[in-house]
Formats: structure tokens, C-alpha cells, sequence
């Protein structure tokens, strides 16, 4: 007998790969899916695959997927109890989990202010200082204006780096070199912040020119129980987009991984974190440093998923209906490597823009310990409203090397093709084949140009 569904009913508010990953689990877990979806998404894959869908708007996400009137009318006309956001639209928008609970609908994330304080990067680097995580150098407030920019500017030294308090994933940013760059940097972040977030506040860090990029997944009940599930490293990127995640984290010093997991847990406690979330760090030789809370599932959380055999939505969907997280710290018990690429529809002749159009042939590769979350079949047409990511290949393997081949394998055994449709397939094979990346000593900087056939591909 396996246990009552936490849930009657869940509303899946995205779209594509991920809306199809939470369908899969709510099945799994004896719960009814209700999908809502753009007019541009009526033949999608997690429509087909749902218990029940509702058409919710134009093509425009604004008008559909970003659009809480709708979404919450649909939950309520279908009798969802409960809305998981999946990743990006309103996954970290706290207005919109508040909504959620006016109407009597659990959100599947945390809760409203503790996202809310989180999604302020300039607060949330102050929160986990003051919580005891190493952090940047760099003053603990946001900077005012121009007199106030050169004094603590001058303090942290060149290079640094100003972000946008509301910014985040690569967004809001702008790296000063030299000091003739300090002024102009900082008006031109500080509009985009205005303009783009509607939150003027900038910040400044010292900047980390050669680092590992490093996160930890916490899960955290409503009970007490706060855990990491590991780290992941997603420093393989390409103008903020990552390519290849990996778990665990390869060449980190003695001890680090370890660490980072505890550091993580004690910021997730500090601030009364619940449900999945991810701690970002930047890690260069044996310095570490906190940089970000994402509060969502992420994109890259299946390899976290196939090294500690945790279904991370399952988790998510019991928290929030109050359960206790059925293990501990010491039952989490990572084995093996999983690596993870990003298919994205992009041509790389045309500097990776996306490239929209109908898949003629869609055959996903299969074999042991071989994973595709996608919502692509053949006949679909890949639209340019949206994100242009077409599948996730994750593999798992005994050994880095091992797991490494059979990505290779599981890559070369993809079929995609389609009239005008280009995929990323190319660029992560040669990046699977970067002796840097075989090593794994590899920082963000390993596509900046001129490291192995990555970089040349990058550079032509
Ligand atoms: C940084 C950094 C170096 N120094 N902050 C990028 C995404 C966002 N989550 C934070 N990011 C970074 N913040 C300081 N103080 C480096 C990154 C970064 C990065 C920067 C340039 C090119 C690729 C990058 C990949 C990962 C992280």
C-alpha cells in the first residue's frame, strides 16, 4: 500500500521540459495534474500528458504564464489544492505565492517573505553574512550614488563587480576592470535595474575572475529539519547560460564540499527556509564565497536527483503539504557522478540565437543510467515565444570518466532535426572533449575564449 497523495489535485503553472518532469511525479505520487498553457502550447507535450488542461492566453507570457489572474481562475475552476511553479515565470515571484494562499491554494515553494528576502540579493548577501557565511568583500548595504560608489569601490580594489539587488542568474550586472569603467558601469546597472527589475538598488562585490561556480540543494520541512542533498558545479556557461552541470562538484579542495553543505544549511535555517532551494557559491583554490539563494527547483537539479536517488519535486510537493522529510542528513548518501547538457534549439552560426521551427525527427537516446527530461516529439514546433531549451540529457555513471563517455554517447545517439533547427549538441560534445574539462579543474572562465575546441568554437 502506498501512501495517500499529499494532494488531490496540483496545478502545473509552466510550460515544456519542467512541466512535463512535475507531471511525471504528481502521476507517480497518485496525484491529478491540471497543466495551463499558452494558445502557442495546445499540441504540447505536458498538455497531452496532463489529467486535465486549460488554455490560459495568448503566446505572450505575460498574457499567459506569467499572468496570476488566470492561472489562479484555472486552479480554482479545476479544483487544484495546490500550484507548483516549476522554474522561471512566476516561480520567485513572492506577490504571486501570496496570491495563491488568498485563494486557498498551497504554492509549491517557499513561503512569500522568506522568498521575498531572498530574491533581494543585496539583502540576502547581508542575511547570510550575518548569518555567518563567508561572502565577497564588499560593503553590507547597497551603494547610493556616485560619492559613496568611489569610497567603497577604492576599498575593495580592482576588479569588482556591481549588481543589481533584484537582479540575479547573470541578469542586472557589470564588471569594472579599470577605473575609468567604475562610473559608467554603475549607471548603466543602475538603470537596467530601474528600467528592467522596477528596483533601482545596486551592490558591489569584489570580482572573481577564475572561479569554480558551486551550489548546494537544501530541502527544509516545516518541522525543523533543514539538509543538503550535495553540491552541484555549473561552471561550464556561455554568457550566463549553462551548458553542462555535474554533481559531485570535481576538484574541490579536501573538505570544501562538505563545507559548503553545512554553510548552506545554516543560511537555509537563519532565514526559515522551506521546501527545495539552492545556495550559490563561488569557489576559487581554498576561499569560498556565498553569492546567491535561488528559490526554486532548478534547471540542472535531476543530477542531484540521480546521485542521492531523491525525487526533488516529490519532496517539494510533501513539504508543502506540511509532511516531514521522511530522512535525514545521514540517509543522504551520494554515489556515483551525474552530468547533465542543455540541448538548446540555437544556431551556432548565427552567434547561438534561437532557432524556432518544426522537428521533423525528434529520436531521444536511451541506454543505462540514461535520462531525458524534454517535451519534444516529432511534429513539434519549437516556438520563439519561449526559452529555446529542447531537452536535458543526464547520465549517471560509477566514475567521472565513465559518466563523461556515455554523455558522449547518449549525445551522438540524439536525433534532432527540423527545417532552420540548430542545437547546442555540437558545442557541449566539444566541450565533453576539452582536456580542462576532462581534468575538471575548470573555472567559469573555461569557454572565455581560447581553451581547447569549446573556446575555438566559441571564438569562430
Ligand atoms: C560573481 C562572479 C564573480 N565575482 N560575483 C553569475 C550568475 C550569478 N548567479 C552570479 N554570477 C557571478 N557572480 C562575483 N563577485 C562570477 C559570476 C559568474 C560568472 C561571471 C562571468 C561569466 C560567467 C559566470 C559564470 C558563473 C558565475
Amino acid at each position: 500500500m502506498s501512501a495517500p497523495p499529499p494532494f488531490d489535485t496540483v496545478l502545473v503553472a509552466n510550460r515544456g521540459e519542467i512541466a512535463v518532469r512535475v507531471v511525471r511525479t504528481c502521476r507517480e505520487m497518485g496525484i491529478r495534474t491540471v497543466v495551463v498553457h499558452s494558445t502557442a502550447d495546445r499540441d504540447s507535450a505536458a498538455v497531452r500528458m496532463a489529467d486535465e488542461a486549460v488554455q490560459i492566453g495568448p503566446p505572450s507570457p505575460k498574457l499567459s504564464y506569467l499572468y496570476a489572474p488566470a492561472i489562479i481562475e484555472a486552479a480554482l475552476a479545476t479544483g487544484a489544492r495546490a500550484v507548483h511553479p516549476g522554474y522561471g515565470f512566476l516561480s520567485e515571484v513572492p506577490d504571486f505565492a501570496e496570491i495563491c494562499a488568498r485563494h486557498g491554494l498551497v504554492f509549491i515553494g517557499p513561503r512569500p517573505e522568506v522568498m521575498a528576502r531572498v530574491g533581494d540579493k543585496a539583502l540576502a548577501r547581508k542575511l547570510m553574512a550575518d548569518a555567518g557565511l563567508p561572502v565577497l568583500p564588499g560593503p553590507k548595504e547597497p551603494v547610493s550614488g556616485p560619492a559613496e560608489l568611489l569610497t567603497e569601490a577604492k576599498r575593495i580594489g580592482l576588479p569588482l563587480i556591481i549588481k543589481a539587488s533584484a537582479g540575479g542568474g547573470g541578469r542586472g550586472m557589470g564588471v569594472v576592470r579599470t577605473w575609468e569603467d567604475l562610473l559608467p558601469t554603475f549607471r548603466s546597472v543602475h538603470a537596467t535595474a530601474r528600467s528592467v527589475f522596477g528596483d533601482p538598488g545596486v551592490y558591489l562585490e569584489q570580482y572573481w575572475e577564475r572561479a569554480k561556480h558551486v551550489e548546494v540543494q537544501v530541502l527544509a520541512d516545516e518541522h525543523g529539519t533543514v539538509l543538503h542533498l550535495g553540491e552541484r558545479d555549473c561552471s561550464v556557461q556561455r554568457r550566463h547560460q549553462k551548458l553542462v552541470e555535474e554533481s559531485p562538484a570535481p576538484c574541490l579542495p579536501d573538505g570544501m564540499a562538505g563545507r559548503l553543505g553545512e554553510l548552506a544549511v545554516m543560511g537555509a535555517r537563519s532565514v526559515g527556509y522551506t521546501g527545495a532551494g539552492t545556495f550559490e557559491f563561488l569557489v576559487d583554490g581554498d576561499q569560498a564565497a556565498f553569492i546567491e539563494v535561488n528559490a526554486r527547483l532548478q534547471v540542472e537539479h535531476p543530477v542531484t536527483e540521480m546521485v542521492t536517488g531523491i525525487d526533488l519535486v516529490r519532496e517539494q510537493i510533501r513539504v508543502a503539504a506540511g509532511l516531514p522529510l521522511p530522512f535525514s542528513q545521514q540517509d543522504v548518501l551520494p554515489r556515483g557522478v551525474s552530468v547533465e547538457c542543455r540541448i538548446n534549439a540555437e544556431d551556432p552560426e548565427r552567434g547561438f540565437a534561437p532557432c524556432p521551427g518544426e522537428l521533423t525527427e525528434f529520436v531521444p537516446p536511451g541506454g543505462a543510467f540514461v535520462r531525458v527530461d524534454t517535451h519534444g516529439y516529432q511534429g513539434w514546433r519549437v516556438s520563439p515565444d519561449y526559452d529555446s531549451l529542447l531537452a536535458k540529457v543526464v547520465v549517471w555513471a560509477p566514475d567521472r570518466e565513465q559518466a563523461i563517455a556515455r554523455m558522449d554517447r547518449a549525445l551522438a545517439e540524439f536525433r534532432i532535426r527540423g527545417p532552420g533547427v540548430h542545437t547546442t549538441r555540437d558545442l557541449l560534445r566539444d566541450i565533453l572533449a576539452d582536456p580542462v574539462f576532462h581534468l575538471g579543474t575548470h573555472t567559469t572562465s573555461l569557454l572565455d575564449g581560447r581553451s581547447g575546441q569549446a573556446g575555438a568554437a566559441l571564438a569562430g
